[in-house]
């Protein structure tokens, strides 16, 4: 920035706002969501998870499904419930076991597949696997009476191979596939068990086939140490043999016991969708979906996945960006903090804490527009002087912002420094000062 630029500071007091901007990782931000799948239904990406909810019991409570579309994935649209465990006849609706679903589309309907508890009053007595169909990706989904025939586990997985056949998948004790016949409704063949010759330690579940440049990738969870890691086998058919090639997502560091994903190519870029328990550290029964990109090798070997905060996605510049889903911090004086820890749904803060800590948010678009100032939403007892870069923590300072020392939230305008707009990434550093807890900046 020209040293001689006058910088105006203005301050507003604000209450804390609860409104959070839809993007970067969770990506659902008002609600616990597990078990993404992801289908890209009429040019659009919609997302099937499942859906916990805190009954106040140390197990998964989980009574209804969501759907959720998006055109951009960083602005994401509810539909609503589609199937609810009271709307089911041969399920269970006190077992709250409403757990990972599935969602296909042949011949223009849409078969929704969920694994639930049957009520043995219906005539059925287990772990079922129930199907429910609509005329859109988003419903309204009526289920059938009964549940799939021959089909006893959890974790349903439907696949249509280049010349219309399609398979169905499902865990339990092992990961089993079969033909399934045209009506998406009865599978058609034997049964078999497809990771007989994996490495056997460690629970599996939760499978996922895609199909890549004619390699078939089946995709599940498998405990390696304590947790579960997203691993991945290759065959060059449908049902196998598949190859265990190893894992392609490590076991959460946080404990979350859980992981489950799908794999989506969208616009050609392929997606990992995946669960975590951002909004729930101390009980990891209550999960959130998370996107990430995924790449491949040469030889067709998935490239690991690391899980970011940031995810995927522009970000506009001109929306509240929320710099705690970082890109990268300093390694020292730079942590994320929840905004509040009674309702962690309002999301979290950055606070640095030392000279020079810095964090950083990649892709924010600012379009062609010649933006003229950048408020922050902060609060410091102090205050303290923020510096706005470009492109590197070495890059050009765009704005010098001067956060009062008053102790409240208040979002701060500072007039910018001339730069190109485009596509940039945003390095905030504390050049001076105690400490600031910073929730969003916005450009103007
Ligand atoms: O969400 C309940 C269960 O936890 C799923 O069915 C499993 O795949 C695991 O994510």
């Amino acid at each position: 920035m020209n040293a001689t630029k006058i910088f105006i500071t203005i301050t507003m007091l604000t209450c804390l706002s609860a409104m959070q901007v839809l993007a970067q990782n969770p990506f659902i931000n008002d609600q616990f969501t597990a078990d993404p799948t992801a289908r890209v239904f009429e040019g659009k990406m919609y997302v099937y998870p499942s859906h916990d909810v805190d009954c106040g019991t140390d197990w998964f409570c989980m009574k209804d499904y969501h759907v959720f579309s998006s055109e951009n994935l960083v602005d994401w649209t509810d539909h609503g419930v589609i199937v609810d465990q009271e709307d089911v006849e041969w399920v269970d609706s006190n077992a709250n076991a409403m757990w990972a679903p599935d969602a296909m589309e042949r011949n223009g309907t849409y078969y929704f597949y969920f694994p639930a508890i049957a009520d043995t009053n219906a005539g059925f007595r287990g772990r079922k696997i129930g199907v429910a169909t609509s005329e859109t990706p988003y419903g309204p989904f009526t289920p059938e009476p009964e549940p799939m025939e021959g089909v006893n586990g959890i974790d349903p997985n439907a696949f249509i191979d280049d010349d219309g056949q399609a398979y169905f998948y499902w865990s339990g004790g092992g990961i089993f596939g079969a033909k399934l016949n045209d009506n998406m409704l009865e599978i058609e063949s034997e049964t078999i068990r497809l990771d007989e010759e994996h490495p056997q330690s460690g629970l599996r579940e939760g499978p996922f086939m895609f199909e890549r440049e004619g390699i078939y990738y089946l995709t599940y969870p498998r405990v390696i140490e304590n947790t579960e890691a997203l691993v991945y086998a290759t065959g060059d058919n449908p049902l196998g043999p598949f190859e265990y090639k190893g894992v392609f997502m490590d076991e959460h560091e946080s404990g979350c016991w859980t992981n489950h994903h799908s794999i989506v190519n969208y616009e050609g870029q392929w997606y990992l969708f995946y669960h975590h328990n951002d909004y729930s550290p101390d009980f990891d029964k209550n999960r959130s979906i998370r996107i990430d990109s995924l790449f491949f090798d040469t030889d067709g070997s998935i490239k690991k996945v690391e899980p970011t905060f940031r995810g995927v996605g522009l970000t506009d510049a001109t929306s509240e960006i929320q710099i705690d889903r970082y890109t990268d911090l300093s390694s020292s004086g730079a942590s994320i903090a929840f905004l509040d820890t009674s309702d962690t749904f309002k999301g979290w803060k950055t606070v640095l804490s030392e000279e020079n800590a810095w964090v950083q948010y990649n892709t924010v678009d600012f379009g062609e527009r010649e933006l003229e100032q950048v408020q922050a939403r902060a609060k410091s007892g102090d205050g303290g002087t923020v510096l706005l870069k470009l492109n590197s923590i070495d890059g050009p300072v765009i704005a010098e912002i001067e956060l009062p020392g008053n102790g409240s939230w208040s979002i701060t305008e500072t007039i910018l420094g001339s730069f190109e707009p485009g596509v940039q990434d945003i390095f905030v550093e504390l050049k001076d000062g105690g400490s600031v807890e910073i929730d969003w900046i916005r450009f103007k």
